[in-house]
């Protein structure tokens, strides 16, 4: 290649993957998006590298707040116990779609940036999920989906009667994540999860509320949207069902398709050595793994945890083997716990300051296959 082509930074599309020329490298991109960022590609080839050998640890909200304490510079429950931020951040956009300045667990959208920026900086990944309020009713994620089937689905996907408030919040979302650039205008590179969890039936996407094809047709068309119409290239796509598949089969019964997803995902919780619950983990990953593999994709525990952590030494007893049982678990990107919400009962995922499991959890982030952090062998982004 002539040298003066090399800052112009081309794009050349080949057979389903695209070759990038950035500053003079050849970098393939494997992602679904062929005009992703040099930064994204880069994340993506560099997980890709990186869970041969070990498993990024995340947690939501994790600079935000944490038991005893809410919005201070540089606090972490991860760091305060186990010695460093998470390698990977979770963060929630519910409410954002309804014009809200701070999402539904009160996290300020503004605050929420500066923090994913500042994490990027440090090396961190993002990872975003979606409580996305009903464009129909205005009511929760969760608002009518017990005894009633919820048809918001059906009314938000092209040719429904709210498919324009389904744009409008979608727009709400691509400008927020169209503000997440460092102060040299780089977009910070997201792991966007939206419609998680559809296969169990608790949200409005859940599995009884719309059909198969349906459900295919809304994360196909939020993609399109989002990459097509709102020009955003920084986002790689994870699809993270519950964790009730047993097969390829099951998985795909609701998978959007190859050319939408970049990461298998899948939300497990309670997950025990000494029950089914870990067996059946390890199975998913499994099959996960053999369907990345085969598709050339990443795959991820997209949430997991263990409610208040009762379980005794669960990080190391629990989580460790299971996500460490073979070369197929082994394989997954990364592992994210929930959030450290003090205002509800239980509803912590690691350990905070003084809390009798800080020993276990400092194990388990010096395991060889777990990354914290300071413990990224590689900057992820270069
Ligand atoms: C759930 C709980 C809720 C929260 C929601 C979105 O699992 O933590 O309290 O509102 O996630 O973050």
């Amino acid at each position: 290649m002539k040298k003066y082509l090399c800052p112009l930074f081309l794009l050349l599309i080949t057979l389903g993957s695209t070759i990038v020329f950035h500053s003079c490298t050849k970098v393939e991109n494997s992602t679904i998006d062929p005009l992703a960022t040099p930064e994204t590609v880069k994340l993506f080839n560099n997980l890709m590298e990186v869970s041969k050998d070990h498993i990024l640890f995340g947690h939501q909200d994790d600079p935000a707040y944490g038991i005893g304490w809410a919005y201070e510079p540089g606090m972490s429950d991860c760091k305060l116990t186990a010695g460093s931020y998470p390698a990977v951040y979770g963060w929630e956009l519910g409410g954002l779609e309804l014009g809200h300045k701070k999402n539904l667990d009160d996290v300020p959208f503004d605050t929420m940036r500066d923090l994913i920026v500042e994490s990027y900086l440090r090396g961190g990944v993002t990872t975003i999920s979606w409580h996305e309020y009903s464009p129909v009713s205005g009511k929760d994620s969760w608002a009518d989906t017990k005894d009633t089937v919820n048809k918001t689905v059906e009314a938000i996907i092209p040719g429904g009667t709210h498919h324009e408030v389904y744009k409008e919040h979608l727009d709400k979302v691509a400008h927020f994540l169209n503000s997440l650039k460092t102060e040299d205008g780089t977009l910070v590179p997201v792991i966007f999860r939206p419609l998680h969890e559809n296969t169990g039936s608790w949200f409005w996407w859940g599995e009884k509320h719309c059909s198969e094809l349906d459900y295919k047709t809304l994360f196909q068309f939020t993609v399109q949207y989002l990459k097509e119409k709102h020009q955003l290239h920084h986002l790689l796509y994870c699809y993270s069902p519950s964790g009730d598949f047993n097969s390829e089969a099951d998985y795909l019964k609701r998978y959007p398709g190859d050319e939408y997803v970049d990461i298998l995902g899948f939300d497990q919780y309670r997950i025990k050595t000494s029950d089914k619950s870990g067996e059946g983990a390890i199975l998913r990953m499994g099959v996960l793994a053999d369907m990345a593999t085969e598709r050339n994709k990443l795959y991820a525990f997209s949430e997991t945890g263990d409610y208040g952590l009762k379980t005794d030494n669960w990080f190391t007893e629990h989580l460790l083997p299971i996500i460490n049982a073979d070369e197929k678990t082994r394989g997954i990107a990364y592992v994210l716990v929930w959030r450290n919400e003090e205002r509800q009962v239980d509803h912590f995922f690691v350990p905070y300051k003084g809390h009798e499991q800080i020993e276990d959890f400092k194990k388990f982030r010096d395991h060889k296959l777990i990354l914290f952090e300071d413990d990224l062998p590689i900057d992820l982004y270069k």
